[in-house]
C-alpha cells in the first residue's frame, strides 16, 4: 500500500538484480489510458534501468481491467517470457461494478500464480477516485509502474536461484 511513509519508486537498488537477459511482458489495460499510461511508462523504464534490453519487453493491450487476466495468461503460456505485468486501474463509480472488476481481475491474477509457471505481477490500481490514481501513477505517491518493474525482476531471479 503506498502511504506518506512509502513511496512506489522508491526502492534498494543494491537488492534489485540484474535484468539482462530476462524476458518480460507487459499486458495494459486500455480503460483509464490516462493512468495506466504513465504505470506502463514508469514499468518500461525501470526494467531497462536496471539491465533489461529493449528487444526482451513486450507490451499488449487489452480493453479492460478484466481482460487481464485472459491477457496476462496468454503471454504467459505463448510468449516466452520470463514474468509477466499486468497494469490496470478501476476507479470506484456510482454502481457495484468496481467491486467486481477488482475481485474478478484480483483473483484471475492470483489464479494465474498460483497454477502457473510464469510468475504475473499485480500492477492493478484500485481507487476510490481519480486523484487517488494519479497520486500513484507518477505523482506524489510514486509510480505503481516502478515498483511492479522492480518486483517482476525479483521474481524471475527467485525462480531462477530455485533451480
Ligand atoms: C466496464 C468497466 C468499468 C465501469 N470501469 C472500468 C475501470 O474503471 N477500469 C477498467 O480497467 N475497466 C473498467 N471497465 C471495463 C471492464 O474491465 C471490462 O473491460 C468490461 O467489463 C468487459 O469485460
Amino acid at each position: 500500500m503506498a502511504t506518506a511513509l512509502h513511496n512506489l519508486s522508491e526502492y534498494d537498488a543494491s537488492k534489485v538484480p540484474s535484468a539482462a537477459g530476462m524476458r518480460f511482458g507487459i499486458v495494459v489495460s486500455e480503460w483509464n489510458h490516462n493512468i495506466t499510461g504513465p504505470l506502463l511508462e514508469g514499468a518500461h523504464a525501470t526494467l531497462l534501468k536496471n539491465g533489461a534490453a529493449e528487444e526482451d519487453i513486450l507490451v499488449r493491450t487489452v480493453p479492460g481491467s478484466f481482460e487481464l487476466i485472459y491477457g496476462a495468461a496468454q503471454m504467459a503460456k505463448s510468449c516466452g517470457v520470463d514474468a509477466v505485468i499486468a497494469i490496470g486501474c478501476v476507479i470506484r463509480g456510482d454502481t457495484p461494478h468496481f467491486d467486481y472488476i477488482c475481485q474478478g481481475a484480483t483473483q484471475g491474477l492470483a489464479a494465474l500464480n498460483a497454477e502457473g509457471d510464469v510468475p504475473v505481477i499485480y500492477g492493478l490500481l484500485t481507487c476510490n477516485n481519480l486523484q487517488q490514481a494519479q497520486d500513484r501513477a507518477g505523482g506524489i505517491l510514486g509510480n505503481k509502474g516502478d515498483e511492479c518493474a522492480v518486483t517482476a525482476i525479483k521474481m524471475v531471479d527467485y525462480k531462477k536461484k530455485l533451480r
